[in-house]
């Protein structure tokens, strides 16, 4: 009878998550030692640095490093971050990890001058000569010669801005960094992160972000955040930045004090300032020996492109043992406690626990402590929403995939088969002033929501065009890059191409089990049945629909190609789903407004701003399509 009850009481323990939890703040401060340094670069600079050591002296331990422009808080030894008991953190210091945070050089508590994603200095001659890598190279260095009861082994992890710093690390070459994980890692701000898609300015996102503090200088090493002095009216996003009007309004806020809000605008196209701060174009330098393990989220609304593309680019041109894992999650949820759901839809089960504790805590085990076997992680690990299931993968994208287009059809069809008319096109009036809204609801915040929100108020309005299939015989699993081939003629100079790929779900569709069809606000149960539900959505400023570099004017009226990419996407159209493809010429105020016309948008003025009548053609000759990746 005893052991029943000891049985019952260890399985109540285990499967009420108590065992995965034992690491709380009190655990932390029993078993951990915090210790505040500087560590002196190569040029001189001194980098704050805090330092989470394990009192455990039975063996010797491996360091985790995160380098970070948002702040080693909080400071002081005697004050621990709740990082390191209620995210994935935690799961290190089970491990007896030394978990190392720092300050990048000009931020916060370090010396030296901030450079926004500072580029990679492929010629370093002198010790003057620094970038991010280098100032790994020179911490990693310092630590495991001077660390007592370090393994000499390191691993260095981050999460959008740190996850930029994270694969600047891998390029930094010391023989003690044996593993990266670049998550959501910033990749390139003008073709698909944070700041701007294929050239269109991400306004609501870049402006709360600097305006929020972030940009503010920092003349000297502190640990106290600025003061926000810049404000705009908080009560409605689209409101406010509608009435704010033109980007140069935006500057007239922002005033000279935030340096790279300027430099923003004063590269308004994809030149050598920008490409210098594409990463991808120097991972050729990760050696051999550091195993990289990139991450992202499907739904990420920050750096979804920089996960994909991160991981694309070293495939290509390094020769390290590198890895994807891709999950059903908004930006770093997949270090978070929930992966159950984002928004109204809904995943089927806990995807960042099973992804931390099968995943990255074996991963980094293996190259760190010389603990497990990772021989059977895939080369791509990812979560196929719609299916709700993770599927492994020998390439990504899978080999057996094939680009099937899809094309636009009159009556607001989709179909396989090019269409038979002559001519045949749809049209909408592209209203600046009346902008297409990124999401229903009003708010002040960007939401995370927004990248699986229900589409039908967009498909409401004049200015959408919305085309769809019947329903699905069969399901029909998309994996990979999808591209919009649209055959488009517009009434001025330039315009917004906005295509969002959508998951229409059955009328009577319901979630299994009452609970799961609770609205994001608690109580009201969401009506799923005819859910829009966004898979991806992705816009091209068409200026650039020939070069990003070199910006070209449309003709008013002449039929032309604009061709671009979305993302990668993961997910499973189930049978009885219909495939919905809604194109829009504006997506705000999550973009900017195009003026719709050639002028600096930029320098432009309120009056700029202009009407266009945007034409999407269907017929035998110009047969717009959406290429999708169909895995067989
Ligand atoms: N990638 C995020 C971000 C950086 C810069 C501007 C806006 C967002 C982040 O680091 O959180």
């Amino acid at each position: 009878m005893r052991n029943l009850f000891l049985l019952i009481f260890a399985l109540h323990f285990i499967l009420s998550g108590k065992a995965q939890n034992e690491q709380d703040s009190a655990w932390i401060r029993d078993n951990y030692v915090k210790k505040e340094m500087y560590i002196t670069m190569r040029d001189g600079v001194k980098l704050f640095t805090a330092l989470y050591v394990p009192k455990d002296a039975t063996e010797k331990h491996p360091i985790l490093l995160m380098r970070t422009p948002y702040s080693c808080s909080p400071y002081g030894e005697n004050k621990f971050p709740a990082s390191l008991w209620l995210r994935h953190l935690r799961y290190y210091a089970r491990e007896n990890y030394v978990i190392a945070f720092q300050d990048v050089r000009g931020r916060w508590a370090s010396e030296g001058t901030f450079v926004d994603v500072r580029p990679f200095n492929p010629n370093k001659k002198t010790s003057q000569d620094i970038d991010e890598a280098s100032d790994t190279y020179d911490t990693i260095d310092w630590l495991v010669k001077n660390l007592e009861n370090n393994n000499g082994n390191v691993g260095v992890m981050g999460i959008s801005y740190p996850g930029f710093y994270s694969t600047m690390a891998a390029l930094s070459g010391h023989p003690a960094l044996k593993a990266v994980s670049p998550q959501a890692p910033v990749t390139d701000w003008f073709m698909g992160d944070d700041f701007h898609h294929n050239g269109a300015f991400f306004i609501m996102d870049g402006f709360a972000f600097y305006s929020g503090g972030f940009g503010y200088p920092r003349p000297v090493p502190t640990k106290v955040a600025p003061k926000q002095s810049i404000q705009i009216p908080d009560n409605d996003n689209y409101d406010s930045y509608l009435h704010i009007g033109a980007l140069k309004n935006f500057m007239k806020l922002t005033g000279d004090s935030l340096l790279f809000w300027k430099d923003l605008y004063a590269h308004p196209n994809y030149d050598d300032w920008w490409k210098a701060r594409s990463i991808r174009n120097f991972v050729n330098n990760v050696p051999a020996g550091t195993a990289t393990l990139v991450v992202g989220g499907l739904f990420d609304a920050e750096d979804c492109f920089g996960a994909w593309r991160t991981y694309g680019a070293i495939e290509q041109k390094a020769k390290n043992n590198n890895r994807l894992v891709m999950g059903p999650w908004y930006h770093g949820q997949w270090s978070s406690l929930n992966g159950t759901h984002l928004g109204n839809v809904q995943f089927g089960s806990n995807t960042s626990i099973w992804y931390q504790n099968n995943i990255e805590i074996p991963y980094f085990n293996y190259y760190l402590k010389g603990k497990g076997d990772i021989s059977k992680l895939a080369e791509a690990t990812v979560f196929f929403s719609g299916a709700n299931e993770w599927k492994q993968f020998e390439t990504w994208p899978p080999a057996d995939k094939k680009e099937e287009p899809i094309y636009l059809q009159p009556g607001g069809k989709l179909g396989w088969q090019k269409p038979a008319v002559k001519t045949s096109y749809s049209e909408y009036i592209s209203d600046p002033a009346h902008p297409v809204p990124y999401t229903e609801n009003v708010h002040f915040t960007r939401t995370r929501d927004y990248m699986t929100d229900d589409q039908r108020f967009a498909s409401r309005r004049p200015d959408v065009l919305t085309f769809e299939t019947d329903e699905l015989g069969n399901d029909l699993t998309l994996a990979g890059t999808v591209v919009a081939d649209l055959l488009t003629s517009i009434t001025t100079t330039d315009a917004d191409f906005v295509v969002k790929l959508i998951d229409v779900f059955p009328d009577d569709f319901k979630y299994p089990g009452a609970a799961l069809n609770q609205s994001r606000d608690a109580g009201g149960a969401y009506p799923m049945g005819g859910y829009q539900m966004l898979v991806r959505g992705e816009i091209m400023r068409g200026r650039y629909r020939k070069s990003f570099t070199a910006p070209e004017a449309f003709k008013p009226n002449k039929i032309e190609p604009v061709k671009f990419e979305l993302p990668d996407v993961a997910h499973t159209f189930k049978k009885g789903h219909r495939l919905m493809i809604q194109i829009q010429s504006s997506w705000f105020p999550l973009v900017d407004r195009n003026p719709q016309q050639f002028v600096n948008i930029y320098e432009c003025n309120d009056s700029d701003f202009q009407k266009a009548a945007i034409r999407i053609y269907h017929d035998g000759t110009n047969s717009s399509s959406i290429v999708l990746p169909v895995l067989k």
